[in-house]
């Protein structure tokens, strides 16, 4: 059975419309990923690192057989392809692709902690992802994405 995943994507630099496209026609292009579903997009302000750009952000739904950990290369490596840049923590980027869950795995190791640790707190991930998976039920809290949704403030 393929895992069902989830991605939230992110850009505040450069034409970041057409940075999501560009990611997104990346990871079809990969044989053992298939993107079933993706979100609207929604330009947010920045959260944390706050004197930089407006984003644009999604979630997209993934099929995979892959490993997460394999799934997570395949992101970091379009990640890379589009010119990521690692300079600034949580500073601006062309495009930013984080695994936010892969079924009901859990992972603790800090290489890759699924479901992403700072999923439930975030509005610009829980607004696009209750799009898609309303229902689903955050395997550490035991809420699902609507009732994490109706608990953050809209920023
Ligand atoms: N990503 C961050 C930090 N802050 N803010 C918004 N609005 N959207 C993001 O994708 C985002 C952020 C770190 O990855
Ligand atoms: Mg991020
Ligand atoms: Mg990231």
């Amino acid at each position: 059975m393929p895992a069902l995943a989830y991605v939230a994507v992110g850009s505040n630099l450069g034409d970041r419309q057409a940075m999501l496209a560009r990611a997104q026609a990346r990871l079809e292009t990969h044989p053992r990923i298939s993107v079933r579903r993706v979100s609207s997009i929604y330009e947010t302000d920045p959260v944390g690192f706050l004197a930089q750009g407006r984003f644009l952000n999604a979630v997209w739904e993934l099929e995979t057989e892959l490993a997460p950990d394999v799934l997570l290369g395949a992101l970091l490596s379009v990640e890379k392809d589009l010119g990521r840049e690692r300079n600034v923590k949580n500073g601006p980027r062309v495009i930013d692709l984080d695994l936010l869950a892969y079924d009901d795995f859990i992972s603790d190791r800090p290489k890759l902690i699924l479901p992403h640790p700072r999923l439930h707190e975030r509005y610009f991930v829980l607004k696009p992802l209750s799009e898609l998976n309303p229902e689903w039920v955050h395997p550490h809290l035991h809420r699902t994405v609507q009732e994490l949704l109706s608990e953050v403030s809209c920023h």
